[in-house]
């Protein structure tokens, strides 16, 4: 059931704090895997082999091929940022309260699309780090365990800046003042399986007495918490849901 447009009309009066979740679906239809589907990236690769710290200790070959493999995957000439990445920015833009735009998506298509105020909570594909000093920034190409860090010169400690399972998401406490504060919360794209993430919508709900959205393929793990759902492929359901909000077009799909 979608919003229904009185409320809609109280949020934007209200100028409305919204907080955005996306997951992996958002960048299905750019050619990108997704994780769970039965195509997807845990389909090919154990999690507990590549996406795990402890998995980087006993193989660093196989989980600096994953995330090469990935760089290079993000890099493919086709892979655009879609009309549902589009639609977002354009909502940061124009919507009368603050939008604030949560990925777990370490691609860029959100930045490439235009959104500004943006968390990466589970990192960057484009970035790495070093494990010996402070160094964190942009890493276009392939990373290897012999690669020397550009800051410290030592080699073996440079790693994806990506969130594995285990480690502390990033910028937890201004996600968590945001979800606190809003009216409305939209994940899209998203199973649901994964937390802190996945616990997102009852913060919104219980804390902030948010309205909260799904927009989604399918019915998520969490599909019952929310207010609100439709489902169907993010590129036509999130336009048209931001165009609602926009007040300039045709509502969201059934
Ligand atoms: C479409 C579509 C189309 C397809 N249109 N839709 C309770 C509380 C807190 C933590 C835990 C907890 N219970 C367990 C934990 C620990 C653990 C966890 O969640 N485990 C679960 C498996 C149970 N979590 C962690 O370890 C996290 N850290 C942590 O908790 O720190 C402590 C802490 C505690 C309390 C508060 C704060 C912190 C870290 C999680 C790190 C996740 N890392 C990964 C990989 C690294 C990055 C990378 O390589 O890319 O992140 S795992 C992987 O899953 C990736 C994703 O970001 C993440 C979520 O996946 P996503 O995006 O939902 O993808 P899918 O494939 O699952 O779903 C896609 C959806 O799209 C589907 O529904 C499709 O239908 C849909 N779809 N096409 C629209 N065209």
């Amino acid at each position: 059931m979608p919003l229904r447009p009185d409320l809609i009309e109280i949020l934007r009066d209200e100028k409305a704090p919204i907080v955005i979740l996306t997951g992996a679906g958002i960048s299905k239809e750019s050619g990108l895997h997704t994780f769970r589907d039965a195509d997807g990236i845990w389909a090919k690769y154990d999690i507990s082999e590549v996406a795990t710290p402890e998995a980087f200790i006993a193989n660093p070959d196989l989980v600096h091929h994953f995330y090469n493999d990935r760089r290079a995957g993000l890099h493919d000439p086709n892979v655009q940022p879609n009309a549902a990445h589009v639609a977002l920015a354009r909502l940061e833009a124009e919507w009368p309260g603050d939008v604030l735009l949560v990925t777990q998506n370490i691609d860029d298509l959100h930045g490439r699309a235009g959104s500004k105020n943006l968390i990466h909570m589970h990192g960057e594909l484009l970035k790495i780090r070093c494990n010996h000093c402070d160094l964190l920034t942009e890493w276009p190409g392939d990373l290897a365990k012999e690669t020397p860090c550009p800051a410290c010169g030592k080699a073996g400690g440079l790693r994806p800046h990506v969130v594995w399972f285990g480690e502390m998401p990033l910028e937890m406490e201004r996600i968590y003042a945001a979800l606190g504060d809003c009216g409305l919360f939209i994940s899209i794209g998203t199973s649901g399986n994964v937390y802190p993430a996945a616990g997102f919508v009852q913060v919104a709900h219980e804390e902030a007495g948010a309205e909260t959205v799904e927009l989604n393929l399918e019915p998520s793990s969490g599909a019952t918490l929310f207010d609100h759902s439709t489902y169907g492929p993010a590129t036509e359901l999130v336009p048209a849901f931001v165009a609602t909000l926009l007040e300039d077009g045709s509502g969201p799909r059934d």
